[in-house]
C-alpha cells in the first residue's frame, strides 16, 4: 500500500484529496491530531479514528491527540476535576489500545488554551463567525437541547486550536466535518492557512444498525466492557446477510453494523481474519481482505452466526489491554 493508500484508507472524505497528496509524499516531520472530549468510557466510535492514528503513525506522521478538557467542560460534560480524571484515564487506555507513547504527543487544552494570546486569537475569530454559522457547526456535537453560549465558542475554539497545535492535518469522525469547514473558512480572516482535513466514517448502532453508533443511547462497545458483555451485544446485534440493508418502513437509512466493524476496526489491525467453524459445518475461513468476508456474507457460505463469533473474539482482543489498564 502507498503512503497516500494508507493514509486515506477507511476514509469517509479527504479535504483536500490534493492537499493530503502532498502530505503523503512528504510526511516527514508532518503532524496530525484528533481531539477528543473527555467524557464517558473510551469507545469504539474513539477507537476507529485512533485507528487512522495509528495508520498515520505508520505513514512517519507525529500524532497529536488533544485532551479537549475546556470543550467537555463547554459542552455540559461535568465539573472540571471530573473532566481532568477522565482524561488521565483515557490517555492511558489510548496507549493500552496501541497507540505509540513515543510517536503520540498528549495536549490537555487548558495547557493553552487559557493564554492570553489565545483568548484574544479567539475573540478575533469570534468576531469573524456568525451566531448561525457556530449553531449549526455543533449541531452533531453538542449535548442537549438548546444551544448555550458556550457551546457556540466551541467550534471556534476548535478552529484556533489547530492553528495552536501547528497541525498539518485535522482527523475527525463525519460529525466533526462543519467544525472543519468553518476552520477552513474563517482561519484566513485571521491570516492562517485553511487546514487539510479527513474525517472517518460513523459507525451504525450495533442493535439496530439505524443511526450513528453512541455511548449515550443505543448500544456501543467500550473498553471497559467485559468479554461476554462484548459476547452479548455481538450475539444480539443487527447483521442481515447484506452490507446494504434496505431502509426500515419508517424510511430511516440502514447499515450493517457487524460488517462495519470487521471493515473499520478488525481489518485494519489484523493481517488475517479467521472464521472458526467446526469441520462439518465446512471448517475454517480465512480472510486477507474485508472484501472477500462481505461476499461471503452475502453469499450465505458465511453465516451471520459465525461472522459474529469470530468479531466477538476480534474485538475482545483489541480491548483487552485498555480494560486491563483499568482493572490492573
Ligand atoms: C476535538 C474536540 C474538541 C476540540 C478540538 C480541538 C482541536 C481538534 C480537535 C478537537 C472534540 C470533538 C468531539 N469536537 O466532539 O469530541
Amino acid at each position: 500500500m502507498d503512503a497516500y493508500d494508507l493514509i486515506t484508507r477507511n476514509a469517509s472524505e479527504v479535504v483536500t484529496e490534493d492537499e493530503v497528496r502532498a502530505l503523503a509524499d512528504d510526511p516527514e516531520g508532518k503532524r496530525a491530531y484528533v481531539g477528543y472530549e473527555p467524557s464517558g468510557v473510551l469507545h469504539i466510535g474513539h477507537m476507529l479514528t485512533a485507528n487512522k492514528l495509528i495508520d498515520l503513525q505508520e505513514a512517519g506522521f507525529e500524532v497529536v491527540v488533544l485532551l479537549a478538557d475546556v470543550h467537555a467542560y463547554l459542552n455540559g460534560k461535568g465539573t472540571f476535576e471530573e473532566i481532568r480524571q477522565t482524561a488521565e484515564r483515557m490517555k492511558e487506555q489510548f496507549i493500552a489500545y496501541g497507540l505509540d507513547e513515543s510517536q503520540t504527543e498528549f495536549v490537555l487544552g487548558s495547557e493553552y488554551q487559557l493564554d492570553e494570546s489565545y483568548i484574544l486569537d479567539l475573540h478575533a475569530l469570534e468576531l469573524e463567525t456568525t451566531l448561525s454559522r457556530a449553531e449549526r457547526a455543533m449541531a452533531e456535537i453538542k449535548s442537549g437541547d438548546s444551544v448555550t453560549v458556550a457551546q457556540a465558542v466551541y467550534p471556534i475554539m476548535q478552529a484556533l486550536d489547530i492553528v495552536y497545535l501547528d497541525v498539518d492535518l485535522a482527523i475527525g469522525g463525519m460529525e466533526q466535518r462543519k467544525v472543519h469547514m468553518l476552520a477552513r473558512d474563517t482561519l484566513p480572516s485571521i491570516n492562517e492557512d485553511s487546514p487539510t482535513c479527513m474525517h472517518t466514517p460513523l459507525i451504525a448502532d450495533l442493535a439496530t444498525g439505524i443511526g450513528k453508533m453512541s455511548s449515550s443511547k443505543g448500544v456501543t462497545i467500550s473498553m471497559e466492557d467485559t468479554a461476554e458483555d462484548i459476547e452479548d451485544k455481538v450475539n444480539d446485534a443487527y447483521c442481515p446477510p447484506t452490507a446494504d440493508p434496505e431502509p426500515t418502513d419508517d424510511g430511516d437509512e440502514r447499515e450493517n453494523p457487524v460488517l462495519q466493524i470487521f471493515e473499520y476496526h478488525v481489518f485494519p489491525r489484523f493481517e488475517q481474519v479467521v472464521v472458526e467453524r467446526p469441520d462439518e459445518y465446512g471448517g475454517n475461513l480465512e480472510y486477507d481482505e474485508y472484501e472477500s468476508l462481505e461476499a461471503d456474507l452475502e453469499s450465505g457460505e458465511l453465516h451471520p452466526l459465525d461472522a459474529k463469533g469470530a468479531l466477538t473474539s476480534y474485538l475482545d482482543e483489541l480491548i483487552a489491554p485498555g480494560r486491563e489498564k483499568i482493572n490492573g
